[in-house]
């Protein structure tokens, strides 16, 4: 029985990142861009309907809904070649098309205004599947849209579906960049209290790292967002590959999940590549031997971890709650046993003290339909005490801001802020408090601080 996951793509980045991953899983399933099966994906030991469903010519459309406050970026999916692959009822633009600018509040009152017209699409999709597993939400929490709107999606979705697991991949603002959006800061805060609250897992995509590694790992002088996307996208697809291509475990996402996020509010992950390389460059010079204590051993550096935070600074004791290693490719079952022994002698990775913890490797199959020039390739899916750094910057440029009262005027225009601004504050307690935790994650009496604290919303199907 598939448990199937519908995709939410909000604003321009989740639509832009949506749509490589679309891209991405169609080539790995031989679907057409229009959603047809070619002629030579005659395997089918895949599984192809969590992510897509047949239409009665049975041509595949991908369970995705897109939604967008401003026609530019899905108007230009439309003008691709995989227009006809989405459920054209499944696209949502609103009619002025005037998008949020930037303004969290803005995307959030807009949500609010359009939640019966969007939350019919959702229900449809819903009903449309068997046996349901939950959401993927794609977006970032720097704009207007994905943060703001995506916000009230979020806590709606919550309370319509309190049984579904909600996954994100969520884009967090480069940090280095001088950037036009100044609000950044106040979107994301505001945007990562429900991250806290209304999901499950949110796997953290930071443009500072993603920015980094395009130019110092795949010499990339000044990255595009479609550069970057393709890093984004082979995120995507890798960590659903045990859901496409089942094996014995890790075929479900609680499966996935649950194992990485043993206590709910510190599920936010990190995530690392190897061997990088895109598509359309000319990377092939940089092809090295690759073994499974190659891959694992790289995985464990922090220039190759997609979020901005010195992993290796080993400041504040910081340490890893979970790993979760997928590898592809020719691989020997004894090696990853023996890499694992040689990681824990050179004690390469240090773990919470506070509960067992190691390293778990799911062994994945891939599509044989395209080739690498890698024999093994790797992803790691951490929970790492550090990303708590990573908040705290992202607070450390909230309070500036908002000391100085700075464009509070175009946040006080929406309902939610008209009469006070409360909803900062409690948002700006939320991220503390998740600081907090994930700094108590690092000493061996966490567990009863943990029991002391108030709980907010437990994940819904972890448990
Ligand atoms: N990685 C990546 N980041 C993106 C992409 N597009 C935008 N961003 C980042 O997303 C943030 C801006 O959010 P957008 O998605 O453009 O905004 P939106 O959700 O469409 O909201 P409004 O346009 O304000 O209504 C900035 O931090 C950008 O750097 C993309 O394709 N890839
Ligand atoms: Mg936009």
């Amino acid at each position: 029985m598939p448990r199937e996951i519908i995709t939410l793509q909000l604003g321009q980045c989740g639509n832009q990142i949506g749509m490589e991953f679309w891209k991405q899983l169609c080539a790995e399933h031989g679907i057409s861009p229009e959603g047809i099966l070619e002629e030579y994906a005659t395997e089918g030991n895949d599984r192809k309907d969590v992510f897509f469903y047949q239409a009665d010519d049975e041509h595949y459309i991908p369970r995705s809904v897109l939604l967008d406050l401003e026609p530019r970026v899905i108007n230009s999916i439309l003008k691709s070649p995989y227009a006809n692959l989405y459920n054209p009822e499944n696209i949502y633009l609103s009619k002025h098309g005037g998008g949020a600018g930037n303004n969290w509040a803005s995307g959030y009152s807009q949500g609010e205004r359009l939640y019966e017209e969007v939350f019919d699409i959702i229900d449809r999709e819903a009903d449309g599947s068997d046996s349901l597993e939950g959401f993927v939400v794609c977006h970032s929490i720097a704009g207007g849209t994905g943060s703001g709107m995506g916000s009230y999606i979020l806590e709606k979705l919550n309370d319509r579906f309190p049984k579904k697991l909600i996954q994100t991949y969520s884009v967090f603002p480069n940090q280095e960049e001088m950037s036009d959006v100044v609000v950044q800061p106040y979107n994301s805060v505001l945007t990562l209290k429900r991250l806290n609250q209304n999901a499950d897992c949110v796997v953290v995509l930071d443009n500072t790292a993603l920015h980094r590694i395009a130019c110092d790992r795949l010499h990339i002088e000044n990255p595009t967002f479609a550069q970057i996307n393709q890093l984004v996208s082979t995120v995507m697809s890798v960590s659903t590959t045990t859901l496409r291509y089942p094996g014995y475990m890790n075929n479900d996402l609680i499966g996935l999940i649950a194992p990485l996020i043993p206590t709910p509010r510190l599920h936010f992950l990190m995530t690392g590549y190897t061997p990088l390389t895109l598509t359309d460059s000319q990377q092939v010079q940089s092809v090295r031997k690759t073994t499974v204590l190659d891959v694992m051993r790289r995985l464990l550096q922090p220039k190759n971890m997609m979020v901005s935070t010195p992993v290796q600074q080993r400041q504040a004791n910081h340490c890893y709650i979970s790993i979760l290693n997928i590898i592809q490719g020719e691989v020997d079952p004894t090696q990853v046993h023996k890499s694992l022994q040689r990681i824990r002698e050179r004690r390469l990775a240090q773990f919470i003290p506070w509960g067992p913890a190691s390293i778990q490797v799911a062994l994945s199959r891939k599509s044989p339909y395209i080739q690498s020039s890698h024999r093994v390739s790797g992803l790691m899916l951490a929970n790492h005490t550090s990303i708590a750094n990573l908040f705290e910057r992202t607070l450390s440029h909230y309070d500036k801001l908002r000391k100085r009262e700075a464009f509070m005027d175009q946040f006080k225009k929406e309902d939610i802020f008209k009469d006070n601004l409360d909803e900062f504050d409690e948002s700006r307690e939320c991220l503390q408090q998740l600081i907090d935790e994930y700094k108590a994650a690092t000493k061996p009496d966490y567990i009863t601080w943990g029991a002391n604290k108030p709980t907010t919303t437990a994940p819904s199907g972890a448990s």
